[in-house]
Order: structure tokens, then C-alpha cells, then sequence
């Protein structure tokens, strides 16, 4: 799925701003609602999530549809050419009107959706109406609980819990454009690199609609200079004294890609993209055939005022943060992020692991949604239809991107049950079947899924490990903590000898400006002493290919006694001041290089 830019042949209009907005009270019938503009509206902010910038509790921890409205005039020279209309996600199951008539529906909160509108244009006009829900349930990524309770006093009360530690933000969280290109024009381009060290080779394959006309190719380097060229829909292009994309030290081709037609120029789209190679192999994680040393953190989209939204400002200062502090890498922790961001870690080099919405599948296998069936055995969780669709559309939007080094199939399903190796094998085939980079794959998992009990170790390439010892295990317990961290990653070496370890989630609570002399939860001091012990493991570890401190930044969690306001495991608080580990981080960071740690 190409990203909307303007080329020659293309033309994109954003669509950002203010929206009207309301609450769907349940009682509108959704298609009359939709036929005529929306009444008693407040306006509202595109991209953003409503729920904080709604201020009041009815807006905030809503359940259920709102509605989105916008009018706009189509330019009258854009109509001669294929007008699309898309979204950067909507979350999480959207119903688009257009012009009253519904015209796409789609699942799914974190993934592009796209419809051609020309045929909806009226007098010059389109209004755009968005039917927006947010209930999550056993059958959607990320996984809820929904319940309904009736009281005598108050009624129906109704509870959509999140079985995940985020705040469950909804709205239009993405940029969203109408874009234009002609009506044969380029579909779809993947980009496979390889490369020597000196001379490297791409191949590329280019789908058009209709399947006729001539394609041309040309690879531009970062100084506009031509350097190779080809023709054809498929095929392989030389680039000698390549410059490679490395790890914060990226450096980008564009591919200009030329669709002709009876020698007229059709079509232009431009995609850049890196020559760099993936391996895994032998314990190590090899990037352009060197072991590369994952340092960075899980994620969140998450910041004050935007909640889940998208901000340009945001993303800037979260990669000049992480490369203030020496990180090289990052994982999309818990659902793929905007393209923006994407693009933004292609050209700063920062290495990602991109992981799906599927979180919430943990605690009981079972519970989320499986069937027992009379023999016994238990059919697939109800999950599994919607996890091969969303794996499905992130591959086909992210396939290009050079900074995704990685999928991550899901974080924390619990992957020691029964059930739980069928559930993914088809899951971890397709990603496979699908990359045309043929990335690693790996299954996050939590500490229930231990070396003696995990039952999908065999199905990844890297053992990505979300371990707390010394926060939920044997908190403000260092020294045991220690040796029982110590412990798992000698078993698991033995259960999967060679299989890289990674450490994708490893994190305490810490409240900033709480100091104590001694280390005790909760304060500055014990988020380093807890740093510190599990370093100090992953240094005498051979065959650990990298730490990712969970989190970045402070987050916003649903209300629940665990949380005081928000998870508090960041480096960073959540306006993005260092906490004491801040420092400390950076400083193991910046001596620990990108490649050969560990050789
Ligand atoms: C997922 C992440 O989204 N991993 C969690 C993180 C956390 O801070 C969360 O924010 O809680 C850690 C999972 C730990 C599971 C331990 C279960 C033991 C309960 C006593």
C-alpha cells in the first residue's frame, strides 16, 4: 500500500483540523444519522484522541460509537483524475458516509483504510461522516472484557475492561488525506535489497492498475544523482559503491518509478528505501553481516493533550531523546504506529521491531475467546481471524521500510497453554509467506512462559522475553531477582541452544522526584539498582542480542489500583523529563556499540 505524496502525475490534500464531533447516545438510528449533517456538535481535533481533549469523564472513558463529520468542496480539476479518500487508521471499527451513504466499513485501529470517492461527489461537495466504536471484545485486537450489569437504581451499566495495560484511546488518531492519481497509475512497489559491502543489488516488483503500459525505473541517491536504471514491471537493478543503510546512519535511496503509456507519461510515484541486509544466525542478529546489539525501549503512542494521536512535534523529541541517550532501536509496542513515524525512523536510522495490536491474549489462553469443543480440545481463539488480517495489512504497508528489521507476531499472548503453538504457527507461516525481506520473527512473552513451559520457542527466530524479576517477581529483592533472571536465560539456552535472547520488556515503577538513600520501590534509586542487576545478567549472557527498557516514557493506563495514573515505568515522565535512569542509561548506551557487543 503506497503512501499518498505529491508527484507530478499526484496531488494530496490534508484534511486535518477541526472536525464536528459528538457522542452517539445509542438511540440514533446510524443510517439516518448519517443522511443529514450532525446536530448539536462540538468541534474536535484531527488527528487526536477525543478522550482527553473531551475534558469530561462522559467523553473520556465513553463506550461505544461517535460520530465525525466534515464538509469539503473537491477542487473541480481533481475530479478528472481517481480521487481517494484515507485514513491513516480509525479506531478501532469505523462505518464511512459519504454524502449520507455508507461506503466502507473497517476493523481495526492502527492500519491504513482507503476508498475511491468520485462517485460520491455531489455539486462539487463531500461530506465526510464517520461512525467511530471503540468496544473491544474476544474477537478484536487489542483484546476487552464487555460487560453489561443492571442495577435497580442506575440501570444498564456498561464496562469495555481493556485485558491490556493502556489507556484505550479511540478517535481519528491519524492524518487523514484525499489524495489523487490517475486512473492508470501505480499500485504497489515492493523493494528486496542485498548487498556485498561495496556493490548492492535491489529487486523490485511493480503492480499497476490496469496491468499495461511501460514502467521505468531509476535509483536516485541522496544528492539527486541518477546512479542505475531500469525498465520493466519486475526487475534487478546494480548499485556499485553503495552507501549502506545502517543503524542511526542512514542513508536513503529514492526510487522514482515511471508508469508510460502510448509514450505519454502516466504515472510518477517516488519511494525511498535502504540497502541493508537481515540474518539471523549462530546466537547473533546480523545487520549488513555484522551482530547488531538491540539498545532502545517498547513504545507507546502516547503523549498529554494528543492521548494516542499523532504528532509530528511529538516524534521528533522522542528520537532526539533516544538519540540524546545513545538507543538504536525501538519496538511499535503494542500496535503498528502512524507511517509518519515510519518514515521519520527510516531516515534516522532507528531500528524497529514492528509489532501487530495483538495484546490481551495472555493470562488464559482460554479465556480470551477459545471454544472447548466436545472432544476436548479447543478451537482458535476468536481473535485469529481479525490477527491474520491485521498481520496481513501491516506487512503490505510497512514491507519497505528498512528501519523494520523485525515482526512481532504478538506481546504477551500465554504462549505456555495448550492450544497455543496451533494458534501461531499459521500466524508466524504467513509473516513469513507474506515478507518479501523475509524477515526474523519473534512471539513476545511473558513470565508465565518459561523455558519448561512455553510452547512457541520453536516457531521464532529470537526469544523476545518481557521478564520483571525484581518488580513483579521478588520486588525490592534484587540479589534473588538476580539470580533467578540468571537462572531463565541459562534454561533457555538449553532448551534452544543458538536461538538469540532478547529482552524486550525489563522495567520498574518509578515515580519521579521519590528518593530514598536505600533502594526501595517506587523511587529514582531502585529504577537504576533494578537497571543496573539486569544488566549486569545481560552482559555474561553470549547469546543476548539486546535490552529494550519498558518504557520510553510514563503512559496512560485505564484507572485500576495498580496504576497511579498511568504506568510509571518510563525513562522518561510522560512531558518527556529525564528521571534519574535517563543518565544512567546513557551512559552504559553511548560505550556499548551498534555492532559486536557481544563478539
Ligand atoms: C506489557 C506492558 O504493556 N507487559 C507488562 C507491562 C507492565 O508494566 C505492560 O505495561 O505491567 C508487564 C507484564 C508483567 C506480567 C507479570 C504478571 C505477574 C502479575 C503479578
Amino acid at each position: 500500500m503506497l503512501y499518498p505524496t505529491i508527484t507530478p502525475t499526484r496531488n494530496v490534500i490534508e484534511l486535518s483540523g477541526i472536525w464536528n464531533f459528538k457522542l452517539d447516545n445509542g438511540e440514533t438510528d446510524p443510517v439516518l444519522s448519517a443522511q443529514k449533517k450532525l446536530t448539536n456538535s462540538s468541534p474536535m481535533a484531527v488527528p487526536a484522541s477525543y478522550n482527553d481533549i473531551g475534558v469530561v469523564k462522559e467523553i473520556k472513558e465513553h463506550i461505544g460509537f461517535v460520530w465525525y463529520e466534515k464538509e469539503i468542496y473537491v477542487p473541480n480539476d481533481l475530479e478528472k483524475q481517481r480521487i481517494v479518500l484515507r485514513f491513516g487508521s480509525a479506531t478501532h471499527l469505523a462505518k464511512v458516509y459519504l454524502n449520507g451513504a455508507l461506503s466502507i466499513e473497517h476493523k481495526g485501529g492502527f492500519l491504513p483504510f482507503e476508498l475511491e470517492v468520485n462517485n460520491y461527489i455531489e455539486d462539487g461537495k463531500l461530506r465526510i461522516t464517520i461512525a467511530l466504536d471503540n468496544t473491544l471484545d474476544h474477537s478484536t485486537l487489542p483484546v476487552g472484557i464487555y460487560e453489561e450489569e443492571e442495577y435497580e437504581s442506575l440501570g444498564k451499566v456498561v464496562r469495555n475492561l481493556p485485558n491490556f495495560d493502556f489507556f484505550n484511546y479511540a478517535g481519528l488518531q491519524r492524518p487523514i488525506k484525499l489524495y489523487t492519481t490517475p486512473h492508470q497509475f501505480i499500485k504497489d512497489v515492493t523493494i528486496v535489497t542485498d548487498h556485498d559491502g561495496d556493490h548492492g543489488t535491489v529487486k523490485y516488483s511493480v503492480d499497476t492498475n490496469p496491468k499495461e503500459g511501460l514502467v521505468r525505473v531509476t535509483v536516485i541517491d541522496e544528492d539527486g544523482n541518477k546512479v542505475a536504471a531500469c525498465e520493466g514491471a519486475n526487475g534487478e537493478i546494480s548499485i556499485s559503491d553503495v552507501n549502506l543503510w545502517e543503524p542511526l546512519n542512514a542513508y536513503l535511496y529514492t526510487m522514482k518509478i515511471e508508469l508510460i503509456n502510448e509514450n505519454q507519461l502516466v504515472d510518477v510515484y517516488e519511494e525511498s528505501f535502504g540497502v541493508r541486509t537481515i540474518k539471523v544466525e549462530g546466537g547473533q542478529f546480523f545487520i549488513n553481516h555484522k551482530p547488531f546489539y538491540f539498545k532502545g525501549f517498547g513504545k507507546h503512542e502516547d503523549s498529554p493533550i494528543h492521548g494516542r494521536g499523532f504528532s509530528d512535534a511529538v516524534n521528533v523529541m522522542d528520537f532526539n531523546l533516544m538519540k540524546w541517550m545513545g538507543a538504536n532501536s525501538f519496538r511499535t509496542a503494542h500496535y503498528p504506529y502512524s507511517e509518519e513515524l515510519m518514515r521519520l525512523a527510516d531516515r534516522e536510522g532507528f531500528v524497529v521491531i514492528d509489532e501487530t495490536p495483538a495484546v490481551g491474549l495472555h493470562f488464559n489462553f482460554h479465556a480470551t475467546g477459545a471454544i472447548k469443543k466436545e472432544d476436548s480440545t479447543w478451537e482458535r481463539l476468536q481473535t485469529f481471524d481479525h490477527h491474520r488480517d491485521v498481520l496481513e495489512d501491516m506487512i503490505a504497508r510497512d514491507k519497505n521500510h528498512p528501519c523494520v528489521v523485525m515482526w512481532s507476531v504478538a506481546n504477551e499472548a500465554a504462549t505456555e497453554e495448550n492450544g497455543a503453538f496451533e494458534y501461531f504457527e499459521p500466524l508466524v507461516e504467513l509473516t513469513k509467506g507474506k515478507d518479501p525481506q523475509k524477515r526474523p520473527v519473534t512471539i513476545i512473552t511473558y513470565i508465565g512462559s518459561s523455558p519448561e513451559h512455553d510452547k512457541i520457542a520453536e516457531l521464532v527466530d529470537v526469544l523476545g522475553l518481557n521478564r520483571y524479576y525484581g518488580w513483579y517477581e521478588h520486588g525490592g529483592e534484587l540479589d534473588v531477582a538476580k539470580v533467578k533472571l540468571k537462572a531463565e536465560l541459562e534454561a533457555w539456552q538449553k532448551r534452544c541452544p543458538d536461538k538469540p535472547i532478547m529482552m524486550t520488556e525489563y522495567g520498574a515503577d518509578t515515580m519521579a522526584g521519590f528518593h530514598e538513600v536505600a533502594p526501595v520501590l517506587f523511587t529514582e534509586e531502585y529504577q537504576n539498582e533494578y537497571l543496573r542487576i539486569n544488566h549486569e545478567i545481560f552482559d555474561e549472557t553470549d547469546v543476548f542480542i539486546g535490552e529494550h527498557v519498558w518504557n520510553f516514557a510514563d503512559f496512560a493506563t485505564s484507572q485500576n489500583i495498580r496504576r497511579v495514573n498511568g504506568n510509571k515505568k518510563g525513562v522518561f515522565t510522560r512531558e518527556r523529563k529525564p528521571k534519574a535512569s535517563a543518565h544512567m542509561l546513557r551512559k552504559r548506551w553511548m560505550t556499548i556499540p551498534d555492532y559486536g557487543y557481544k563478539v
